[in-house]
Protein backbone atom coordinates (compact mmCIF):
# COMPACT_ATOMS: atom_id res chain seq x y z
CA UNK A 1 0.00 0.00 0.00
CA UNK A 2 1.39 3.00 -0.92
CA UNK A 3 2.04 5.79 1.69
CA UNK A 4 2.11 10.10 1.87
CA UNK A 5 3.24 12.91 3.86
CA UNK A 6 0.41 15.37 4.45
CA UNK A 7 1.35 18.77 6.15
CA UNK A 8 -1.66 20.79 7.51
CA UNK A 9 -0.11 23.92 7.29
CA UNK A 10 0.47 26.90 9.40
CA UNK A 11 -2.70 28.83 8.14
CA UNK A 12 -4.94 25.58 8.64
CA UNK A 13 -3.95 24.77 12.34
CA UNK A 14 -5.05 28.67 12.61
CA UNK A 15 -7.66 28.51 11.60
CA UNK A 16 -9.06 25.61 12.95
CA UNK A 17 -9.01 23.73 10.14
CA UNK A 18 -6.76 20.44 11.10
CA UNK A 19 -9.66 18.54 12.13
CA UNK A 20 -11.99 18.98 8.89
CA UNK A 21 -9.00 18.30 6.70
CA UNK A 22 -7.38 14.95 8.69
CA UNK A 23 -11.32 13.78 8.55
CA UNK A 24 -11.84 14.63 4.95
CA UNK A 25 -8.80 12.22 4.30
CA UNK A 26 -10.15 9.20 7.29
CA UNK A 27 -13.04 9.62 5.78
CA UNK A 28 -11.99 8.94 2.18
CA UNK A 29 -10.64 5.54 3.45
CA UNK A 30 -6.90 6.87 4.10
CA UNK A 31 -5.21 5.57 7.11
CA UNK A 32 -3.05 7.39 9.59
CA UNK A 33 -0.07 5.38 10.51
CA UNK A 34 2.02 8.23 11.80
CA UNK A 35 1.03 11.88 13.22
CA UNK A 36 2.70 14.25 15.36
CA UNK A 37 3.00 18.79 15.69
CA UNK A 38 5.74 20.58 14.95
CA UNK A 39 7.13 24.04 14.25
CA UNK A 40 9.56 23.40 11.45
CA UNK A 41 12.79 25.21 10.99
CA UNK A 42 14.29 27.14 8.49
CA UNK A 43 16.64 23.92 7.79
CA UNK A 44 14.01 21.78 7.84
CA UNK A 45 11.41 23.79 5.21
CA UNK A 46 14.40 24.16 3.05
CA UNK A 47 14.76 20.73 2.81
CA UNK A 48 11.25 19.94 2.51
CA UNK A 49 10.84 22.51 -0.45
CA UNK A 50 14.31 21.71 -1.90
CA UNK A 51 12.86 21.57 -5.61
CA UNK A 52 11.51 25.51 -4.96
CA UNK A 53 14.76 26.72 -4.45
CA UNK A 54 15.81 29.89 -6.16
CA UNK A 55 12.15 30.27 -7.52
CA UNK A 56 10.65 33.90 -6.94
CA UNK A 57 8.05 32.75 -4.04
CA UNK A 58 10.47 30.18 -2.19
CA UNK A 59 11.30 33.02 0.60
CA UNK A 60 8.12 33.70 1.11
CA UNK A 61 7.15 29.94 1.30
CA UNK A 62 10.05 29.22 3.61
CA UNK A 63 8.63 32.40 6.23
CA UNK A 64 5.03 30.61 5.80
CA UNK A 65 5.85 27.20 6.40
CA UNK A 66 8.03 28.10 9.65
CA UNK A 67 5.45 30.63 11.12
CA UNK A 68 3.66 28.54 13.09
CA UNK A 69 3.04 24.56 13.86
CA UNK A 70 2.32 22.12 11.47
CA UNK A 71 0.82 18.99 11.68
CA UNK A 72 2.62 16.33 9.80
CA UNK A 73 0.38 12.89 9.28
CA UNK A 74 1.27 9.82 7.09
CA UNK A 75 -2.01 8.32 5.70
CA UNK A 76 -1.57 4.51 4.04
CA UNK A 77 -3.66 3.67 1.25
CA UNK A 78 -4.39 2.46 -1.86
CA UNK A 79 -3.18 4.98 -4.32
CA UNK A 80 -2.69 7.49 -1.44
CA UNK A 81 -0.42 10.18 -3.38
CA UNK A 82 -3.11 10.50 -6.30
CA UNK A 83 -5.69 10.16 -4.31
CA UNK A 84 -4.72 12.61 -1.42
CA UNK A 85 -4.01 15.06 -4.38
CA UNK A 86 -7.43 15.23 -5.15
CA UNK A 87 -9.04 15.52 -1.87
CA UNK A 88 -6.51 18.80 -1.39
CA UNK A 89 -7.14 20.56 -4.78
CA UNK A 90 -5.41 22.77 -7.17
CA UNK A 91 -2.24 24.17 -5.96
CA UNK A 92 -3.78 27.43 -5.92
CA UNK A 93 -7.17 27.35 -3.88
CA UNK A 94 -8.24 30.04 -5.75
CA UNK A 95 -8.29 27.87 -9.01
CA UNK A 96 -9.14 24.68 -6.86
CA UNK A 97 -12.52 23.17 -7.68
CA UNK A 98 -15.12 22.86 -4.98
CA UNK A 99 -15.46 20.02 -2.86
CA UNK A 100 -12.00 20.11 -2.27
CA UNK A 101 -10.28 21.00 0.54
CA UNK A 102 -8.65 24.25 -1.04
CA UNK A 103 -11.53 24.69 -3.12
CA UNK A 104 -13.81 24.95 0.06
CA UNK A 105 -11.40 26.96 2.47
CA UNK A 106 -9.07 28.76 0.46
CA UNK A 107 -8.64 31.71 -1.80
CA UNK A 108 -4.70 32.19 -1.92
CA UNK A 109 -1.51 30.23 -3.08
CA UNK A 110 0.67 31.37 -0.85
CA UNK A 111 -2.17 30.04 2.61
CA UNK A 112 -2.94 26.78 0.57
CA UNK A 113 -3.36 24.89 3.63
CA UNK A 114 -2.42 21.28 3.28
CA UNK A 115 0.47 20.13 1.44
CA UNK A 116 0.59 16.45 -0.44
CA UNK A 117 3.43 14.24 -1.54
CA UNK A 118 2.92 14.84 -5.18
CA UNK A 119 5.07 11.37 -6.21
CA UNK A 120 5.77 7.96 -4.67
CA UNK A 121 9.21 8.42 -4.70
CA UNK A 122 9.28 12.33 -2.98
CA UNK A 123 6.50 10.86 -0.72
CA UNK A 124 9.10 8.18 0.78
CA UNK A 125 11.88 11.22 1.25
CA UNK A 126 9.25 13.22 2.44
CA UNK A 127 8.22 11.03 5.03
CA UNK A 128 12.17 10.24 5.98
CA UNK A 129 12.88 14.16 6.77
CA UNK A 130 9.50 13.77 9.36
CA UNK A 131 9.53 10.58 10.37
CA UNK A 132 12.17 8.18 11.79
CA UNK A 133 10.90 4.65 10.72
CA UNK A 134 9.49 3.60 14.52
CA UNK A 135 7.27 6.43 14.39
CA UNK A 136 5.59 4.81 11.35
CA UNK A 137 2.71 2.31 12.84
CA UNK A 138 1.80 -1.00 11.27
CA UNK A 139 -1.58 -2.27 11.95
CA UNK A 140 -4.87 -3.55 10.36
CA UNK A 141 -8.06 -2.26 10.36
CA UNK A 142 -11.44 -4.69 10.56
CA UNK A 143 -12.46 -2.76 7.19
CA UNK A 144 -9.46 -4.16 5.27
CA UNK A 145 -10.16 -7.35 6.17
P1 LIG B 1 2.59 21.68 -1.75
O1 LIG B 1 4.00 21.28 -2.12
O2 LIG B 1 2.54 22.71 -0.70
O3 LIG B 1 1.73 20.49 -1.50
O4 LIG B 1 1.94 22.29 -3.00
P2 LIG B 1 1.81 21.65 -4.44
O5 LIG B 1 2.62 20.40 -4.56
O6 LIG B 1 0.37 21.54 -4.76
O7 LIG B 1 2.45 22.78 -5.28
P3 LIG B 1 3.97 23.15 -5.53
O8 LIG B 1 4.89 22.09 -5.00
O9 LIG B 1 4.07 23.55 -6.95
O10 LIG B 1 4.14 24.46 -4.63
C1 LIG B 1 4.63 24.39 -3.32
C2 LIG B 1 4.02 25.51 -2.51
O11 LIG B 1 4.48 26.77 -2.98
C3 LIG B 1 3.40 27.69 -2.99
N1 LIG B 1 3.44 28.42 -4.27
C4 LIG B 1 3.50 27.70 -5.42
C5 LIG B 1 3.40 29.78 -4.25
O12 LIG B 1 3.35 30.43 -3.19
N2 LIG B 1 3.44 30.45 -5.46
C6 LIG B 1 3.51 29.77 -6.65
O13 LIG B 1 3.52 30.42 -7.72
C7 LIG B 1 3.53 28.34 -6.63
C8 LIG B 1 3.60 27.55 -7.92
C9 LIG B 1 2.21 26.87 -2.82
C10 LIG B 1 2.57 25.60 -2.61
Amino acid sequence: MEKSLVLIKPDAVQRGLAGEIISRLEKKGLKIVAMKMLRMDGALAQRHYAVHTGKAFFNDLVDFITSGPVIAIVFQGKNAVEVIRQVMGATDPAKASSGTIRGDFGIDIGHNLVHGSDSLDNASGEIDLFFSAEEILSYDRDLDT
